[in-house]
């Protein structure tokens, strides 16, 4: 969590004036327990997919903080040769993709997961993403066939209140997203998202449930981002939090209400904090200069940048496919009278 904080602090610091990230970006500052408790319990085999506020995520799946840097300054030794940017970024081979359509990592989830189930994999899918992703139809039906077939799946849910600079009670007549999940036939509970250890445990019964072939589980965690909606400055000129709220949330900050509990316990003391602080502050600085030092993308030509193309299926269909042929094809499954 520490280090997540550190580096959103840090990212957010550099962001203006300097403007040389070449992306929007939305910080995950006071949303650091879920992605943390994740980060302990997924395996490299394990699949995560989240939304646009992706940094924690993607850190939690172990990808290189050097290469999300480089990603956000548009270089070419970007996680997606600077191509992605913040809120689409994904690193392959640790199995991580993140996406800015809100649903679209619940829905991409279930079939990965189900694609988990058809090769008798054992690994489990998780797909973290705010509260505004459930005023999607797509999550619904995502809920229901992940409920009928059982898939090896956990929906985190990051309960923030607010799209954008919308309450959710403004959006939906109810705010009871984990038991209107509960009817679709789906293990499912609340948890106040800010209590690391909670989150930690209830997630981890949750990975084990689908490891163990027992369906899927959808968790909504409350907690509330510090930030705007995107980048380093405050929308509270906007006016839409309630007074009192934020200043309310940040005496419920993740990272301090653990290190209360682990103090107290004798597991940290202020020169193994320090000592923390200055790992990940040195890890922090080695990633700017890495993506400050990097060079841009070149690209050929506009095709390459086709990623399509790079697949022999999108090949074969570009170009054997009759176009003729296709059309006339259109006859046998069209219903008349459409
Ligand atoms: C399908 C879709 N609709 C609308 C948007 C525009 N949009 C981007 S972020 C956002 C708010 C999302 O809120 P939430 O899912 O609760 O996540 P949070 O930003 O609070 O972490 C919206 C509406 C989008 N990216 N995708
Ligand atoms: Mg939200």
């Amino acid at each position: 969590m520490l280090r997540l904080r550190m580096c959103e602090d840090a990212l957010a610091r550099e962001y203006h004036p300097a403007d040389e990230m070449r992306c929007p970006v939305h910080f995950c500052v006071g949303q650091e327990a879920v992605p943390a408790a994740l980060s302990l319990l997924l395996r490299a085999d394990d699949y995560l997919y989240s939304h646009h506020r992706s940094h924690g995520y993607y850190l939690a799946k172990g990808a290189p903080m050097n290469a999300l840097f480089a990603e956000l300054y548009g270089k070419s030794t970007g996680a997606n040769a600077g191509l992605a940017g913040s809120q689409d970024i994904s690193y392959p081979s640790r199995r991580f993709f993140s996406g800015a359509v809100l649903a679209g990592a619940a829905a991409i989830s279930a079939g990965s997961a189900l694609a988990a189930t058809l090769q008798k994999t054992n690994h489990v899918v998780v797909a973290g993403f705010g509260e505004a992703a459930t005023d999607e139809g797509v999550f619904w039906e995502t809920i229901n066939y992940a409920a009928l077939a059982k898939l090896p799946l956990v929906l985190v849910c990051e309960n923030n209140k607010y799209s954008v600079f919308s309450p959710q009670l403004k959006r939906t007549s109810s705010d009871n997203i984990s038991e209107r999940v509960a009817t679709f036939g789906i293990e499912s509970s609340t948890i106040f998202g800010n209590d690391a250890p909670l989150v930690h445990r209830t997630l981890s019964a949750a990975i084990t449930r689908a490891r163990n072939g027992a369906g899927p589980t959808f968790v909504e965690a409350y907690t509330y981002r510090w930030s705007g909606h995107y980048g380093p400055a405050s929308d509270d000129p906007m006016g839409y939090r309630e007074p009192g709220e934020l200043e309310a949330w940040k005496r419920n900050c993740p990272i301090a209400l653990l290190e209360h509990e682990i103090r107290s316990k004798g597991m940290l003391d202020d020169a193994e904090k320090a000592a923390l602080a200055r790992e990940f502050e040195a890890e922090i600085q080695a990633c700017f200069q890495f993506a400050k030092g990097s060079p841009f993308p070149v690209a050929p030509n506009w095709a390459s940048l086709n990623f399509a193309s790079a697949t022999p299926e999108a090949d074969r269909l570009l170009t054997d496919v009759d176009v003729n042929e296709f059309n006339a094809h259109q006859e046998l499954v069209q219903a008349k009278g459409y």
